[in-house]
């Protein structure tokens, strides 16, 4: 018994502390993100959480070795390899008629949220999800104040990097002007209404973690370079590739199952990044 203990301490060492909030959370069948509750769990002892996930067959990475980059793949294609099989993969060509890549920008977003505010009569609703990485902000009002410049960091002004949902019907209409459903997603599949965007500037990004939402998701990248790491857990090193990486540029979507792999993301090149996606079922 003691053994078996050490081993499974052994082997979970590097496992983040995030698990055991996704895994609270599933237990008590919260359907969210658990980057919420980061601040509330990282007083719990790292080694607690290895009661909680549930074992892991590693057979969704097992001949997984590298992240394809494809184009004109066919939705039943992807259904067949890539949409429910953990296996994540890049598709080039699914924003060419996207009008995001000319609009999306710092200032745009700040734009949308300064005038939906207004429209609310100074009431904040437009994210009902925000994951503010190791920045202080508080909510999005406190990143659409930074300045311009600031944001650009042209004033010597630090990194930034977040992460939102938008819940807002008036900002997801005004942003869906501007993309469509990626043409390869499985006919029959359901994108959710609400986005994920993710913005920040050169030299930060997301910590590796892992999450609990359920289904897969894509997401476009519109602007900035983000190189992608992925680890399957702990418990697969042995069994699966440990480590892959790759970086994905303006216009590529990556689908990833982000409940099966551990991700962290950095920003690379001048550019701010901003990404929108969502989930699929
Ligand atoms: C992985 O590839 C091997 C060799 O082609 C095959 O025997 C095995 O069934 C594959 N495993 C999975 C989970 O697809
Ligand atoms: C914000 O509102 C102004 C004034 O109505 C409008 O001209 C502008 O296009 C809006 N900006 C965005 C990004 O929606
Ligand atoms: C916005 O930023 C300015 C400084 O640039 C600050 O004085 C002001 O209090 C901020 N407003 C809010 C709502 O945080
Ligand atoms: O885009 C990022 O930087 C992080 C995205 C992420 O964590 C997710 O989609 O689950
Ligand atoms: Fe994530």
């Amino acid at each position: 018994m003691f053994v078996l203990f050490f081993i499974i301490w052994f082997v979970n060492w590097p496992v983040e502390r995030h698990q055991l909030a996704s895994t609270l959370l599933s237990l008590k069948g919260l359907d969210n993100k658990f980057h919420d509750f980061e601040e509330c769990i990282v007083e719990l002892p790292g080694d607690v959480q290895k009661y909680f996930r549930p074992p892991v067959t590693c057979e969704f990475c097992q001949n997984v070795t590298h992240i394809p980059r494809v184009s004109g793949i066919t939705p039943n294609e992807f259904e067949e390899n890539y949409a429910y099989s953990g296996h994540p993969i890049v598709v080039v060509d699914a924003t060419k008629t996207w009008t995001a890549m000319n609009v999306y920008n710092f200032k745009f977003f700040q734009d949308v949220h300064k005038n939906v505010t207004e429209e609310n009569e100074g009431k904040q609703r437009t994210s009902c999800q925000f994951f503010p990485y190791k920045t202080k902000f508080q909510g999005l009002e406190d990143v659409f104040n930074m300045s311009v410049e600031k944001a650009y960091m042209k004033d010597g002004s630090p990194p930034w990097y977040i992460g939102w949902k938008n819940c807002d019907y008036t900002v997801g209409s005004i942003l869906r002007k501007h993309y469509s459903r990626p043409y390869f997603l499985p006919v029959l599949a359901e994108s959710s209404k609400t986005d994920w965007i993710f913005m920040g500037s050169p030299g930060y990004g997301a910590h590796l973690h892992i999450d609990n939402v359920g289904n897969p998701s894509w997401q476009a990248q519109i602007t900035g370079n983000k190189r992608w790491i992925l680890e399957p857990p702990p418990e697969c090193y042995y069994t699966c590739t440990p480590h892959m990486e790759i970086v994905v540029k303006p216009g590529e979507i990556m689908v990833l199952d982000a409940n099966m792999w551990y991700h962290q993301t950095i920003i690379e090149g001048d550019e701010i990044a901003i990404a929108i996606g969502s989930e699929y079922d």
